[in-house]
């Protein structure tokens, strides 16, 4: 498959502008860039398409450039964005760039890194305004969305005049590297173009320049993609565990999952029929999700991980968390309900304390029904004491009834 029709297959393309971009796309040899700002301490699962998509359309035989917004970030994008955004410092925004460069860096190392602050920190406000604003109009920067939607409640000079700045960069990048595609999600539509009418202004009619967006992910519920009840999934092992990240892509609706697999991995349109085709037999099995929670947690995060992830997954599926340690417990059950205890504790006082049982002769039947089990180990004897010594890490005991219910317990005393 050519390019153009991969993207459009996987449903990448939103909107793209100049002149046969399709046979440019599918010759190869463009440089191109997509921009990020540093505007929180990682990147998340939404910024994390258009990574993989400078990715892909390296992958065939283009050179990818990432911006990294220095720059842009103290000034703050009004796309998308119905309330103007609070200034970050000038520090706080260096530790961001350097920290979400080196997650990027980590997935896209075939890219060059460049940052914006580097050409747009010592600007001349005289040049700014004489050379560039001169170019494009009010008029025509008042009919972006951005700001057209921040008409009615206000937006400052400063977010006004972000686009201008995002155009000067691919301007910048037009002359001083020969970039000549911008790529972003569609909610950047207005700021790339405003850089394509830049580069035609000054460079004239004849600049071969390109744009291509591809389309914001939603929920079905039309609410935006990347977000899970505890927050938005990061790409920072220390702000989303592996595992966490793991499993928000396991939790992926059928509804969604092809689609997924089609824009998060690199996967052929061959290999992901047939999954499709193995899947939706069994759709219980869950195998499209397991493939796409594997595929995506292994490119951000490496195989080890991955491997890790997999392995409290299927610890904490089948109840035997005894191999785990306290970290991974708690890591595991993180949203869990966690019964504290004293010390030890006999069985049917922790069944009744931890709800799983309703009254202590209720416990006492479970208990000697053989449907109970600690940390693994079954217990028939209703006079066993749950002790601390034997706890995980001397921690925790999980408690399990039947096949799906169960309790973590911590021993404090
Ligand atoms: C800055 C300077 C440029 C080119 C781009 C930029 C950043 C851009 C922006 N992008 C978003 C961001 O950084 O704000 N003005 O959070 C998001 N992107 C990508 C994609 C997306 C956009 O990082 O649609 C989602 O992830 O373009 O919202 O010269």
């Amino acid at each position: 498959m050519k390019l153009y029709e991969d993207l459009k297959w996987r449903g990448l393309v939103a909107q793209t502008a100049g002149e046969n971009i399709e046979k440019a796309l599918d010759n190869g040899g463009l440089k191109f860039y997509i921009g990020v700002d540093p505007t929180g301490k990682s990147i998340h699962a939404g910024n994390l398409l258009s990574i993989l998509n400078a990715k892909r359309i390296a992958s065939y035989g283009h050179k990818p450039y990432i911006l990294i917004g220095g720059a842009t970030g103290l000034i703050g994008d009004p796309s998308g964005k119905s309330a103007e955004r609070n200034l970050q410092t000038i520090e706080a925004v260096k530790d961001n760039a350097s920290r979400i460069k080196a997650q990027i860096e980590k997935i896209v190392p075939e890219a060059t890194f460049v940052n914006n602050y580097d050409w747009t920190s010592n600007m001349n406000v005289i040049t700014f305004l004489r050379d560039f604003g001169k170019n494009l109009t009010v008029n025509y920067m008042m009919s972006k969305d951005s700001v057209k939607k921040r008409l009615e409640t206000g937006i400052s000079f400063t977010e006004f005049s972000y686009q201008l700045l995002q155009a000067l960069d691919y301007y910048h990048l037009y002359t001083t590297e020969g970039v000549n595609l911008q790529v972003g999600g569609q909610d950047q539509w207005g700021n790339i173009t405003s850089g394509f009418e830049l580069i035609r202004k000054m460079a004239g009619e004849n600049a071969k320049a390109y744009c291509l967006t591809f389309p914001l992910l939603l929920k079905p519920d039309g609410t935006k993609f990347g977000k899970t009840a505890g927050g938005a999934v990061w790409l920072d092992p220390n702000m989303t565990s592996p595992y966490a990240f793991y499993q928000f892509w396991l939790n992926t609706s059928d509804e969604e999952v092809i689609d997924r697999l089609k824009e998060f991995t690199f996967l052929t349109k061959e290999e992901i029929d047939s999954i499709e085709a193995e899947w939706s037999e069994h759709k219980e099995f869950r195998l499209a999700q397991k493939r796409l929670a594997e595929e995506v947690t292994k490119l951000v995060h490496g195989e080890k991980a991955l491997e890790e992830a997999m392995r409290i997954t299927k610890a904490v599926f089948s109840g035997d968390v005894a191999s785990l340690s306290k970290e991974q417990i708690e890591e595991a059950f993180k949203e869990d309900k966690l019964t504290v205890v004293s010390d030890d504790i006999n069985i049917v006082d922790a069944l009744v304390l931890t709800g799983l049982a309703p009254s202590k002769s209720e416990g006492r039947k479970l208990v000697q029904g053989g449907a109970i089990s600690v940390n693994s180990v079954k217990v028939t004897d209703f006079t066993f004491v749950v002790k601390k010594e034997d706890a995980i890490d001397n921690t925790y005991s999980f408690i399990k009834k039947g096949k799906k219910n169960h309790a973590l317990m911590k021993h404090e005393g």
